[in-house]
């Protein structure tokens, strides 16, 4: 399996869950203004979408979109139980937090990464994402982890995009069991090992 990532992007979670499965997989860097990959090739050959992650399969077939990518992973090592099996109810409320986390969190973000938005967007953003961080709050009073007392597949995203607060410069202190919450995923020798990787951290 290749899986194209850019350092610090979404591609981080399928990164991170490439770390916790150690399935065999070659990490390969993506410069998403140019659209090569770090061997010169044309990125849009690979994902005519043009952005990260993509998980290139032996096969030749390639998954795109972050919380189908993170399932794919999780279902190839059951036991170490990233997501509770198909069919199950535990695994629609997973899925639930992926859509969410895409939809609600990750997409939020993404104005406040472009120079050209107008303040006013960002400012409206930021509101909405403080919304849902209130919401995440809440719901992180009750367990250690989304989706219960163990990580899942949802934390290696939820994670990766709540990193990116700081960069944006969203204060997360209001929040302290977010912040809480990220050193905790952040501790995960996997964690470290794929932020190391992509040049994060030291
Ligand atoms: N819907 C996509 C969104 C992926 C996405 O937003 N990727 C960003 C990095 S976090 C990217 O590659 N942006 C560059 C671009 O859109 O050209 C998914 O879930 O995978």
């Amino acid at each position: 399996m290749k899986l194209f990532f850019a350092p610090g992007a979404c591609s981080l979670a399928a990164h991170i869950l490439v770390e916790e499965t150690a399935l065999s997989c070659t990490l390969v860097k993506v410069d998403l203004a140019s659209h090569k990959t770090e061997h010169g090739d044309d990125y849009t050959k690979i994902n005519p979408k043009g952005y990260v992650p993509a998980l290139q399969l032996d096969s030749g077939d390639v998954l795109t979109e972050v919380g189908v990518v993170l399932q794919y992973l999780s279902d190839q090592k059951k036991d170490l139980h990233l997501m509770a099996a198909a069919g199950t109810l535990e695994r629609y409320h997973q899925m639930e937090w992926l859509n969410f986390i895409a939809t609600e969190v990750h997409k939020q973000f993404s104005p406040l990464f472009r120079p050209d938005s107008p303040a006013q967007t960002k400012e409206q953003h930021t509101k909405i994402l403080g919304r849902r961080f209130d919401f995440l709050s809440d719901h992180l009073a009750k367990q250690p982890y989304l989706a219960g007392q163990a990580f899942t597949a949802p934390d290696a995203y939820l994670s990766t995009v709540l990193g990116w607060s700081h960069h944006v410069k969203i204060d997360l202190s209001p929040w302290p069991r977010l912040t809480d919450y990220l050193a905790r995923v952040r501790a995960r020798p996997a964690v470290l090992k794929a932020m190391k990787s992509e040049g994060l951290i030291k």
